[in-house]
């Protein structure tokens, strides 16, 4: 991490705005991690917008210092940035139309835990062993001179207790609660975020993740549940909470949540208990993420869906899991 000082501080004293992104349908570690870097860049001196390809999500509006710091590349059509940050990002494509606000020539930075991350920035700084983006803040932003003040800390815990769901999955090894710890010691309040994070739904949120897990669907033998929601008819907010009930359940070893979100357009997460590597599979559709948790989209019919790729997921599961 330390070889990467002198770029890394390089990048930071370019000229002008900076803009700071990240992968799109942002998640918590995403768009916490952003707003931690927007909030060290203010720190420092320096004016950065987050911009992201999908709207921001609203659970997370607490983080953010200004509600004008978070654009829409559509409502910035033209306008290009030289100092780019990418955060929680596996590969460039995976930012959308955000790739229309880079200058050619700008100084990329990119900061990621994921595996399969494709070192696509200028100065790249990757570790797959890291809970999540937000914690790798933790060493990178005071290389810098920042102080991680309770504002930045809030957001880089957020990113944290996002990323381990709560500190519940399997990535939350020893060094994530010294990390943890490393925050409450600057002031970040870890059950009032916990609270905001995982423990508030609206009501209407709250009947239509009813309704969608009221039909969800089991199969036994291949030990795979599935729900379904038509988002162009029913949209829901969140996908955290229709997968929570998911991944709860006991006969399942891995869970599938599929959107319809256009004609002929599915968005799917899977999500797995223990060694299933969803991510290898997701990859095989186009898609990416962590070996417990990956998303895929998929353009075609409902019946070509479940003909190919559920079909295909199935046969798979039923080779793990299938009685001998
Ligand atoms: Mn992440």
């Amino acid at each position: 991490m330390t070889n990467n000082k002198e770029l890394l501080c390089g990048i930071l004293a370019g000229d002008g705005d900076f803009l700071i992104t990240s992968h799109y349908a942002p998640d918590g570690d995403g768009l916490s991690s952003c707003i931690a870097f927007r909030l060290a860049l203010k720190q420092l001196g320096r004016r950065s917008f987050i911009a992201n390809h999908d709207p921001f999500v609203e659970r997370y509006r607490f983080l953010l210092d200004e509600d004008e710091a978070f654009i829409r590349p559509d409502d910035h059509k033209g306008r290009v940035f030289f100092n780019v940050v990418v955060l929680d990002t596996a590969n460039i494509e995976r930012i959308g139309s955000v790739a229309d606000m880079i200058a050619t020539d700008a100084a990329v930075l990119n900061i990621d835990h994921h595996m399969t991350n494709t070192n696509f920035g200028t100065v790249n700084i990757v570790d797959p062993k890291a809970s999540s983006t937000a914690q790798m803040l933790i060493e990178i932003l005071p290389l810098c001179g920042v102080k991680i003040d309770r504002r930045i800390a809030d957001a880089i815990l957020s990113g944290i207790l996002s990323d381990t769901g709560g500190l519940r999955f399997a990535n939350t090894v020893p060094a994530v609660l010294e990390a943890v710890k490393r925050m409450m010691d600057c002031g970040s309040d870890m059950a009032g975020i916990s609270d905001r994070l995982f423990l508030r739904t609206d009501f209407d949120e709250a009947v239509k993740v009813n309704r969608i897990c009221s039909e969800m669907k089991l199969f036994r033998k291949e030990k795979i549940v599935m729900a379904y929601n038509d988002q162009t008819e029913n949209p829901l907010t969140e996908n955290e909470p229709v997968l929570a009930v998911l991944a709860s359940i006991a006969e399942a070893m891995v869970s599938v949540f599929i959107r319809k979100n256009g004609e002929d357009f599915y968005k799917l997460s899977v999500r797995s208990k223990g060694d299933f590597n969803v991510s290898s599979f997701a990859e095989k559709w186009n898609g990416g993420g962590h070996r417990n948790a990956a998303g895929i989209r998929f353009y075609g019919s409902y019946e070509e869906l479940e003909r190919t790729l559920l079909s295909e997921l199935k046969d798979l599961c039923l080779k793990e899991y299938g009685d001998l």
